[in-house]
């Protein structure tokens, strides 16, 4: 198993729209193992496959308070939505920003799991909101698109800077002793 390495905002690898997957064998399987042990590890209750800069349609999402319960989703199409709901989102992506997104509050989900077979799931809440956070990363979406440019203008900003001390921290560890 290995740790992947997340990409943050506002790389346009994060931009890039997944392709369809053709086949589930064992090799993907191992890499949806590694999804899930950077998901938990990172901590997120989901990650998109983009965020890894795997750029085909592939998430995985636990929700639950134990973190036992291990969901993955190959080639997920919502196939019906109902209501609106408001909640407070974040991003792996997006470090350290949590803003208010809209989304449906019940929608259904048709899928392939790790092992290639067709499953369906109508769901709401968390679940619901983490799945179509998700299924916008595979198109190239994150959800601050959903804010003002203005907001999101500011995250960028506050990202590419610490992303630069980052990087000149790495450069020269000694210079913050
Ligand atoms: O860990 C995550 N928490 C979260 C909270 C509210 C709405 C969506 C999410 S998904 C996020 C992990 C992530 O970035 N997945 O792409
Ligand atoms: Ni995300």
């Amino acid at each position: 198993m290995a740790k992947l390495e997340i990409l943050h905002f506002p790389d346009k690898r994060l931009r890039t729209k997944a392709r369809e997957i053709n086949t589930v064998d064992e090799a993907l399987r191992l890499f949806i193992d590694d999804m899930f042990e950077t998901m938990y590890e990172a901590p997120g209750i989901g990650l998109a496959a983009t965020q890894v800069n795997f750029h085909k349609r592939l998430m995985v999402i636990d929700v639950s308070e134990e973190k036992d319960e291990p969901l993955c989703f190959i080639n997920p199409v919502i196939t019906h939505k109902e209501g609106v709901e408001v909640m407070q989102e974040g991003c792996l992506s997006v470090p350290g920003f949590y803003e208010d997104v809209e989304r449906a509050e019940n929608i259904t989900v048709t899928a392939l799991d790790k092992h290639g077979e067709p499953f369906e799931l109508t769901t709401g809440d968390l679940l619901a909101v983490c799945i179509q956070h998700e299924i916008d990363h595979l198109d190239g979406k994150l959800f601050v698109d959903y804010l003002s440019p203005l907001k999101r203008n500011r995250i960028r900003k506050k990202l590419e800077r610490m992303e630069k001390e980052l990087a000149a921290q790495n450069a020269n560890p000694a210079s913050t002793l």
